[in-house]
């Protein structure tokens, strides 16, 4: 295979055991096997980490903090760390994005360029924040000073999902450190190697070792252990709203720790028939084939005025067509596999269920064959309603279902989903109704015109409702980061007038 045909999968070298303390350990015990999302062949095993583990990682984050002083050291010597593993990450772009390729549902041709190049840009983002972030002074009586200051957590815990396993890690771990704490972090026990370097990249840009751990292994095991462990201050988790409530009950079980939680999604796509249709089946197509439909923000949901279906459905037609399904090691492919054979079947389930509730599969429906691992065709569904399968819940794969709207009251009521509120799109020439939309629909983000994240990473994502709770990204993620604590000093007499 030559280069520019993408490269060899079993020629990618990767560690297997947890990283605690900077060094590379394994567990005597159980071990989960690996496979690789492209063709599901096992490759790897996984030790599973087990509640010893996770206080043996927490232990060493402790030492980490009192020993190096890193929540306490020169904000700026932090700033320049990051900013040291921000380009350690580019130099080890290729190797970053082969180990992504290889282990997740990430094509190669977006690995390297796209997800590797962002996450190093985002944690040069965080890093700015390293010193700016000091306290207020309150306004007070003048024989007293108040203050506010902004103090890190300590040791933090976050538990990461497998559709972005470097770029969900860089969200976590970008702001906990640029806040001063540190970390032990589970990647999903699907895609967890790439995780484990991005940590050690950490360490070898002159981040205290203890700094960034990471632990792997199942989520009720490992994931619940963090969760629990006393001497974790807060958890940040990225995931499915059913594991979001029980990381939350577990925090609060165990000391009425802070949680960020993003969560599912069943985002609306609302377009307007004065909307560029275009523009609008380009972003609708591009958010449906991104990971295959894989992604919290994913618009699942078309909401179309009826004059323009059925222009807007030929477009969709025309722009799926572009999918390249493959291997993600090969150049070539831009269309990602579906993460596992579970994951599959639950697309096969919501697809069955939604036929026999009435829908009607006008593109796609079927699995794509050939692989060796589960690819599904993006699969277009009409003759749904708010109580269909595919309307109510969360797919998490490439199927876009499709109801027509005659008002714009009737549109905004269709885009309001009762449990998720993550995202939507607005597509529409129209400038008040861009804006009425925006304040109507309940979503942590709405974008106008355009469906998709840029490298603006001053914008935070989160949901509104059974989405989350906090924030990734932007100020907010550095914030939910760090604890206030107020100080009221006496200086004496009040002070005369001058
Ligand atoms: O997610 P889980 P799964 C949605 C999507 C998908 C569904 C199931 O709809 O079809 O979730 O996927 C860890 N305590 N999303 O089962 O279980 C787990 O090990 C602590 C949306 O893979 O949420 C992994 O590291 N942790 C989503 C992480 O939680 C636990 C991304 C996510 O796994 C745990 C992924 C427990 N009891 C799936 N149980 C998004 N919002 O982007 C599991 N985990």
């Amino acid at each position: 295979m030559t280069q520019a045909d993408g490269f060899d999968p079993d020629s990618v070298p990767f560690e297997r055991g947890h990283y605690i303390g900077g060094k590379v350990v394994d567990d005597a015990g159980e071990h989960l096997t690996v496979a690789r999302p492209s063709d599901l062949i096992p490759y790897a095993d996984l030790p599973q980490g087990t509640a010893d583990t996770v206080d043996r990682a927490v232990a060493s984050a402790r030492h980490a903090l009192d020993s190096s002083g890193w929540g306490r050291q020169a904000p700026r010597e932090r700033a320049r760390a990051m900013r040291r593993w921000a380009d350690l990450i580019e130099k080890h772009q290729e190797e970053l994005g082969k180990l992504e390729a290889l282990g997740s549902t990430r094509p190669i041709s977006q690995a390297v360029g796209g997800d590797v190049a962002s996450v190093a840009e985002g944690i040069r983002f965080f890093s700015e924040w390293a010193d700016k972030l000091g306290g207020d002074v309150a306004a007070t009586r003048s024989n007293d000073l108040g203050m506010i200051l902004s103090e890190p957590y300590g040791v933090v815990g976050a538990i990461t999902p497998w559709n972005f396993p470097l770029s969900m890690a860089s969200w976590k771990a970008g702001p906990a450190l640029a806040a001063g704490n540190a970390i032990v972090l589970k990647p999903s026990e699907l895609t967890p190697f790439s995780t484990v370097r991005l940590a050690q990249l950490a360490v070898e840009a002159g981040i205290p070792a203890g700094i960034f751990n990471v632990v792997h292994g199942s989520g009720p095991v490992t994931g619940e252990a963090i969760s629990r462990h006393p001497g974790i201050a807060k958890v940040s988790f990225t995931g499915s709203t059913r594991t979001g409530v029980a990381v939350m009950k577990a925090a609060a079980e165990s000391g009425v720790k802070p949680v960020t939680l993003e969560l599912g999604g069943k985002s609306p796509q609302l377009v307007f028939a004065d909307a560029d249709l275009e523009r609008a089946a380009d972003c609708i197509a591009g958010s449906m084939l991104a990971n295959a439909g894989q992604a919290c923000v994913a618009g699942s949901r078309l909401i179309v005025e009826r004059s323009a279906e059925e222009p807007l459905v030929r477009l969709l037609r025309q722009k799926l067509a572009g999918a390249a399904a493959g291997h993600t090691w090969k150049a070539s492919t831009n269309y990602a596999p579906i993460i596992s054979e579970t994951q599959a079947r639950r697309i096969d389930r919501i697809l069955r269920d939604s036929l026999a509730q009435g829908a009607e599969c006008i593109i796609g429906g079927q699995r794509i064959d050939g692989y060796g691992g589960a690819y599904y065709q993006p699969t277009l569904l009409t003759n749904v309603d708010a109580a269909t399968a595919a309307v109510r819940e969360e797919i998490f794969g490439p199927v876009l279902t499709i109801q027509a709207f005659d008002t714009e009251e009737e549109g905004l009521a269709l885009a309001d989903h009762p449990e998720y509120g993550l995202a939507a799109g607005v597509y529409t020439r129209d400038l008040g109704r861009a804006m009425r939309a925006m304040r109507a629909i309940q979503a942590g983000t709405v974008w106008i015109n355009r469906y998709s994240r840029t490298l603006d990473f001053i914008l935070p994502t989160g949901g509104y409702k059974s989405s989350g709770i906090g924030k990734d990204l932007g100020r907010q993620a550095v914030e939910q980061n760090l604890r206030h604590k107020t100080v009221l000093l006496n200086i004496g007499a009040d002070m005369p007038a001058r």
